[in-house]
């Protein structure tokens, strides 16, 4: 555009600049019309409750389930993470938005997703009426009704205080039996529960295995820590911590030792909760899992520990726990030299976090909580092992 000669230079400019500034402007206006998370799709939804487990499981869960509803082109409407606080108040189930531990955006590199709050508030009223609100399950778990027809959305902790949480009752049940979320029922689900008849699946539980499967494993490169927690973790690391430090896992609770007692008595199997990852995804060619792998004592804490920390050269030990710490005897052990800390967060978050920042992470291969950490690691390049395994069996590189 050329400057008139009769408009001094300034005017000219401001109308340019006007310009240049409507026309963002204007597509900022028109976004909710067209593509945003707010507007209905066509292509329906999938909604779930993450009634199995603690926040592990629940993680290793919503892999599986993004991937399910980018197989089947339906929007994923993201849960809270259901956090059991029956210990301290509110002496409940407190449903945590996903945001506030991770950013919502990245995910949207992958498929599309809402959060369900937000489906809730916007969407629902006017595309999910109240008394056309189908429940999808198996037919196995409708069995459990009275009537052996309908889905038992509600039944028991937490299933019932989860949909209470959203206001959501349900008035219909459709039962399905005979297919999984594997990808080989692709055809099904998108031709059977087509989206014109079947806007909105709504699913007791998620639509996904425990553990995450092995090709799963690479979504978690689309969880990326919400800026809150990362800047309370990295603060605890500038003032608690110093480089280069080992990060440990101790999952040896009771609920841990009791679970572990099925190895002895040869219930567990090849596979036993998260232990693919270390053993190997494979069950035929499975490395043994051993006690040592599940429950470490204080003699296999410090073996790895001494080991690591040379290796690595480590200042400093980090150390998660869900019982004691042991900080006064792995102090004993390393000498004072390292400095040995264990933060006990209110937020298991903040564990997690610090975990998956250290230079080595020494974790439990049973547990998911130390699934989580593993993955973390991998999407980003850094070395991981296990107690009672130092070399775990590769997995899939592409992380
Ligand atoms: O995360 P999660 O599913 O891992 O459950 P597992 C364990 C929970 O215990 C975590 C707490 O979500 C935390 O709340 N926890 C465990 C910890 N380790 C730590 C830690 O180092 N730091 C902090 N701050 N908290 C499964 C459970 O646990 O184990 C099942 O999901 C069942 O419900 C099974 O109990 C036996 O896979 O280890």
């Amino acid at each position: 555009m050329a400057a008139p000669r009769n408009h001094s230079k300034s005017v000219w400019w401001l109308q340019v600049w006007a310009m240049r500034a409507t026309v963002p402007l204007l597509l900022l206006l028109l976004l909710p019309v067209f593509g945003s998370e707010s507007s209905w799709d066509p292509a329906g939804y999938v909604l779930y409750c993450p009634c199995m487990g603690r926040f592990g499981n629940q993680a290793d869960h919503f892999l599986g389930s993004l991937a399910f509803a980018k197989m089947v082109n339906r929007t994923l409407a993201v849960p809270p993470w259901i956090v059991y606080q029956h210990q301290r108040p509110p002496y409940s189930n407190v449903h945590v938005p996903y945001e506030e531990y991770f950013q919502m955006e990245p995910l949207r590199k992958f498929h599309r997703v809402i959060k369900l709050e937000e489906f809730m508030e916007k969407l629902a009223p006017t595309n999910w009426s109240i008394n056309k609100r189908v429940a999808y399950c198996f037919k196995a778990a409708a069995q459990r009704s009275p009537d052996k027809k309908t889905c038992p959305m509600k039944d028991g902790n937490p299933f019932g205080p989860f949909w209470d949480h959203f206001h959501v009752d349900f008035n219909q049940s459709e039962l399905f039996d005979g297919i999984n979320f594997s990808a080989y029922y692709k055809d099904v689900w998108t031709s059977r529960f087509h989206p014109s008849r079947h806007s909105v699946l709504a699913l007791p539980g998620a639509p996904a295995q425990f553990p995450v499967l092995e090709e799963h494993r690479a979504l978690h490169r689309y969880m990326v820590w919400s800026e809150k927690i990362a800047s309370e973790g990295e603060a605890h690391i500038r003032s608690l911590l110093v480089r280069p430090y080992v990060g440990i896992h101790l999952r040896i609770g009771s609920d841990w030792r009791n679970a572990c007692n099925m190895l002895k008595d040869g219930t567990a199997g090849p596979h036993f909760m998260a232990s693919p990852q270390c053993v190997g995804y494979d069950r035929h060619t499975a490395a043994p899992l051993t006690m040592d792998m599940c429950l470490p004592d204080l003699k296999e804490i410090s073996r790895a520990l001494l080991l690591w920390v040379k290796k690595s050269k480590a200042r400093a030990v980090y150390v998660a726990t869900d019982s004691a710490s042991y900080t006064a005897e792995i102090r004993a052990s390393l000498g004072d030299k390292v400095k040995v800390v264990s933060l006990q967060p209110d937020v298991a978050q903040i564990d997690l976090y610090i975990l998956s920042q250290s230079d080595h992470f020494i974790g439990n291969c049973v547990s998911s909580f130390t699934a989580f950490v593993k993955r973390e690691r991998d999407v980003h390049g850094k070395p991981s092992s296990f107690f009672g395994m130092d070399s775990p069996v590769k997995l899939l590189d592409e992380l």
